[in-house]
């Protein structure tokens, strides 16, 4: 079975999953794009052949030819989206965040319940990650203990303009808030955001940052975010044991030795870094859509995700510790 897309938000992340639905991965064909450029929604379908450009998202949701929706937009629209796919009992991938409110995340859990199914899988990419995988799998095998500690960094060499201190926490920390919370399978009780000395080829930003979670098992991540660290894209990630240590090795492929030096290659960005993710995570949607299940990241864990990111909003402007409130969990998030 081909099943049939339709994408929502055709900008850098929508146009680089059509890519890999288009000529990457198997079982999956994009047949609708919108997007608020309609313009560039136009051309874009038009680069897939037969797709149509519709004038909303609201309209490729409806589009009878779509079996499966993909909503690759602005972060505040993907409420709206997600409950109308729900709505239309049709399968949707969202990328992170869920939604970019508590109140909006518990609206897109409140339509799962109601539709009395999963139907959404949430854009955490990390969690395809073969390096993050080999991490869960150790961990999961009681190789080195009870996890204790884990040491998180998250960098970019360079953010874009608009960029903010929140959103060090909201658009960039939210990869490994997810990642702890799926690493110790445990929710997070409490976050403390500490301002380091700042980096001063960041202006006004707050950067770097050390964000504390404090797991509700007692175990402590440490995330640091470094957005202007230029050297490169790199992801570093150390868990603690009580018997030994899990450490994510280098992502660079092969180390040259020349002349008395030796170096490997820092990824330039996100997309190089995870495009194998990226990939995996999305043939799985596929493969899940094609046997009509849902697997992966669910609404629960968009929501419990952006919980997290509004309390650490919370600590940055306190100082203090912020808790963590979640609601109960509806039985079908497992
Ligand atoms: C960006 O929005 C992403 O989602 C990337 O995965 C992350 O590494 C980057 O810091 C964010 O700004």
């Amino acid at each position: 079975m081909t099943v049939r897309i339709g994408v929502i938000g055709v900008g850098m992340i929508g146009q680089d999953h059509i890519r890999r639905l288009s000529k990457v991965l198997a079982g999956g064909r994009v047949v609708a794009v919108a997007d608020t450029d309609a313009a560039r929604a136009r051309e874009v379908a038009g680069g897939l052949g037969s797709a149509r450009a519709h004038a909303t998202g609201q309209e490729v949701i409806a589009d009878p030819d779509v079996d499966a929706v993909l909503v690759c937009s602005w972060g505040p629209s993907h409420e709206d989206y997600v409950v109308a796919a729900i709505r239309a009992g049709k399968p949707v991938f969202c990328e992170k965040p869920l939604a970019t409110t508590e109140a909006a995340c518990l609206n897109i859990i409140e339509a799962e319940v109601a539709a009395g199914r999963r139907l959404v899988q949430v854009g955490f990419m990390r969690r395809y990650d073969d390096s993050y995988r080999a991490m869960k799998r150790t961990i999961d095998s009681g190789e080195i203990g009870a996890p204790l500690m884990m040491s998180s960094g998250h960098r970019n060499p360079s953010v874009p303009g608009h960029y903010t201190s929140d959103m060090a926490i909201v658009d960039t920390a939210v990869h490994d808030i997810d990642i702890a919370r799926w690493l110790f399978d445990d929710e997070i009780a409490e976050t403390l955001v500490i301002k380091p000395r700042q980096n001063s080829r960041g202006g006004e930003l707050h950067d770097p940052l050390m964000m504390i979670l404090r797991m509700r098992g007692g175990a402590l991540v440490n995330v640091e975010t470094s957005v202007n660290i230029d050297y490169g894209y790199d992801i570093r990630g150390e868990i603690v044991g009580e018997t030994g240590t899990v450490t994510m090795a280098e992502s660079n492929t092969v180390i040259v030795k020349s002349r008395g030096s030796f170096g490997g290659r820092v990824p330039e960005d996100w997309r190089e870094r995870f495009m194998r993710a990226y990939d995996v995570e999305l043939q799985e949607w596929l493969d899940a859509c094609a046997a009509g299940e849902v697997r992966g990241p669910s609404s629960w864990d968009g929501y419990a995700a952006t919980v997290a990111t509004d309390a650490g909003l919370v600590a940055l402007k306190s100082g203090g510790w912020a808790t963590v409130t979640l609601r109960d969990k509806p039985t079908i998030y497992g």
